[in-house]
């Protein structure tokens, strides 16, 4: 028997109070994974977090070699996560946080299910150049399918850009990530599935599974174009996304 309320219990508690713990390992199915992380997420929207929209994790093949795992998931964001620009971020509150440039969608009307890529566009009210802040709640950002999916995908911190409108071509936009002005990954959003309106349209599938929808004012991050950064002390990150502008963090030092 699987307890998913001890696992869900186990990794909130990891990720309310920083601390890494062991991977529960290949046996636990991708099924009873996503149990857990529906489980632990509820235990956050009890404490009065607010659900703001998903992310989808492993969407590109840089991602996926990067951390061994090759199956798309996805992960629940909460208003906790929101970065705010100008409020640095503590490393305190994380345990091994990592950086990844990504996409943001915001969407306008309800998308659940099989959609084409054009109904997911439909769906769609603005487009924004973001960053991930992922931080693995296992020993040594270390984990199997299972362990990272009732992990939330590792879902940390979301720093979003300006919101562009949804017409933007971002089917090949490039994607340029630097730390303390100098530049550690360079991507194009053609590494998101080939296209990043394809992510949103695996997004629209996976959450209609769970018996859930994209809603209005959702957001949802399309999976990072390159593998992620360690974030050090006293470093400033920022994204340049062609044609969506930039988006800027910093941690304290
Ligand atoms: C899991 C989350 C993957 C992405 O953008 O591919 C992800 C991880 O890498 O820890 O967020
Ligand atoms: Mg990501």
């Amino acid at each position: 028997m699987v307890d998913i309320d001890a696992m869900a219990q186990s990794i909130d508690e990891a990720a309310r109070t920083h601390t890494a713990i062991r991977q529960f390992g290949k046996s636990l199915r991708e099924e009873d994974a996503y149990a857990v992380q529906a489980a632990s997420i509820k235990r956050r929207l009890t404490r009065g977090e607010r659900r703001i929209g998903m992310k989808m994790g492993f969407t590109s093949r840089a991602k996926m070699d990067q951390m061994g795992v090759h199956d798309m998931i996805w992960g629940r964001l909460t208003d906790q996560m929101l970065v705010e620009e100008g409020a640095p971020i503590k490393l305190a509150d994380y345990i091994h946080p990592r950086v990844e440039p990504e996409i943001a969608f915001l969407i306008g009307a309800r998308l659940q299910g099989i959609v084409s890529i054009a109904q997911a566009q439909a769906a769609v009210a603005a487009v924004a150049p973001a960053m991930e802040i992922i931080d693995s709640r296992y020993e040594n950002f270390q984990f199997a399918l299972g362990d990272v999916v009732a992990d939330n995908a590792s879902s940390s911190g979301v720093v979003i850009g300006p919101w562009a409108t949804r017409d933007t071509d971002i089917a090949n936009i490039g994607m340029l990530m630097s730390i303390d002005g100098e530049v550690v990954q360079v991507g194009s959003s053609a590494a998101i599935l080939g296209h990043p309106l394809r992510s949103l349209v695996a997004a629209a599938r996976l959450v209609g599974n769970a018996g859930e929808s994209l809603e209005p004012g959702d957001i949802v991050l399309a999976g990072a174009a390159t593998p992620a950064e360690a974030l050090r002390p006293g470093c400033h990150v920022r994204i340049e996304v062609q044609r969506l502008g930039c988006a800027d963090f910093s941690v304290a030092a």
